[in-house]
């Protein structure tokens, strides 16, 4: 059936309320305006982000179609849509890159001013909405909203990428992967022979572990409360793990006396306040590098005697590690497919689309690293 400027009804999974399960719904999906583009949706992760909606400590107007790291194909373009066509695989990016704004034309910047990320009220950039389900509209979610059997997201938020790329995998390029891995390779710069420290050890931290080895670190200890994240740390690249339970004395003081006075990269992957602390801390007084990759669920903030800095760490931040995004995420999947990074490690668990209220669970109850959801 050609759906082309069509309203698509299909299946989408809607949350209603907080801490209530996702409800599978018949949403209809308006054809794309000017400049946007929709998108059959073929896999997508389930990420923390989405679930600190659930629980309401990232606040979003709802209802509201979560997802944000996915592949799919796309359905249809809108007017003036000149980089992707129908029948093209994409990666819908939850940081869009303009290309217009002040941050987008920084060479090294990647927090497009076009992002939602800290906008309760999710819509399309032009403020409008393509879902509703019932005679309601629908919020978006970062401008991707891929819980859903299709979308419509802006042109800018949307990268097409290889024909032969395998979109039950390469979706975790969407976000976890590339949060990580970008986090040591482009935001902390990692050198070889360096020492890194990486707290918290989920999908995310592992993709940091990635990035540390594949920029050649000689060390990479591993810390986590959860002893049952080693393993895998340590299949991934990890060259020691310990867990800060198992000392009386501060982990920062452990890690110290491990590295020589400190760490020359530590990463905080956890989201918590203490741990912020913990990794700055942790990296040597002269001359470390911390790099903030989790972000606390509520806001909150941290008090800092400035002679941590004084004495020379440097202390730095960045989302989607720092990439920008449409420029980066095809040349990623370029890279998985030439076999310089693997992307299995990260995939504890496939459901059904149908399934996402057992893909939450799991996330909930630590038993997994990534569910990818396929369509
Ligand atoms: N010390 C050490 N490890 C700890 C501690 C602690 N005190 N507490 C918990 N942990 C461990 C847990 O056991 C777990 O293994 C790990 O920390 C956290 O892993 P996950 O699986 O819960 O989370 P991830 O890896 O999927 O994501 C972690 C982030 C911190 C990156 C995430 O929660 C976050 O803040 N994301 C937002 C960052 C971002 O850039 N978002 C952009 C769009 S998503
Ligand atoms: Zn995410």
């Amino acid at each position: 059936m050609d759906t082309v400027g069509k309203v698509i009804t299909c299946k989408a999974a809607v949350l209603w309320e907080h801490n209530k399960p996702f409800s599978m719904e018949d949403v209809e999906v308006a054809p794309p305006k000017a400049h946007e583009v929709r998108i059959k949706m073929v896999a997508t992760g389930i990420c923390r982000s989405d679930e600190h909606v659930v629980t309401g400590s990232l606040p979003r107007d709802l209802p509201v179609i979560l997802g944000h790291e996915a592949a799919g194909i796309v359905e249809s373009i809108g007017e003036g849509v000149t980089t992707v066509k129908p029948g093209d695989k994409v990666i819908p990016l939850p940081i869009p890159q303009c290309e217009q704004c002040s941050v987008c034309k920084h060479p090294e910047a990647n927090y497009c001013q076009m992002n939602g990320i800290e906008s309760k009220q999710g819509a399309m950039q032009d403020g409008t909405f393509r879902f509703s389900c019932r005679g309601r509209p629908l919020h978006h979610f970062l401008g991707t909203s891929t819980f859903s059997q299709f979308t419509v997201v802006n042109e800018n938020s949307v990268a097409p990428i290889h024909a032969d790329a395998p979109l039950d995998t390469v979706c975790l390029i969407g976000c976890a992967f590339s949060t990580g891995y970008g986090s040591a390779v482009k935001v902390a710069k990692v050198t070889p022979g360096s020492t890194c420290t990486v707290f918290g050890l989920g999908g995310v931290g592992l993709a940091v572990i990635m990035g540390c080895k594949a920029a050649g670190a000689a060390r990479i200890i591993g810390v986590d409360i959860n002893k049952d994240k080693f393993a895998k740390a340590m299949a991934v690249g990890a060259t020691e793990c310990l867990s800060p339970l198992d000392s009386q004395q501060p982990v920062s003081e452990v890690l110290s006396e491990r590295t020589g006075g400190g760490a020359d990269f530590t990463f905080e992957v956890v989201g918590r306040l203490d741990t912020m602390m913990t990794a700055l801390l942790s990296c040597h007084p002269a001359f470390g590098v911390s790099v903030v990759v989790g972000v606390p669920p509520n806001a909150q903030s941290l008090s800092l005697n400035p002679m941590l800095l004084l004495t020379g760490r440097t202390w730095k931040g960045a989302v989607f590690g720092g990439f920008k995004s449409r420029d980066s995420v095809p040349r990623l999947v370029e890279e998985f497919m030439t076999g310089k990074f693997k992307l299995d490690a990260l995939v504890t668990h496939v459901l059904p689309f149908e399934k996402i209220n057992e893909g939450f669970e799991l996330l909930r109850s630590g038993q997994s690293v990534r569910t990818i959801l396929t369509f």
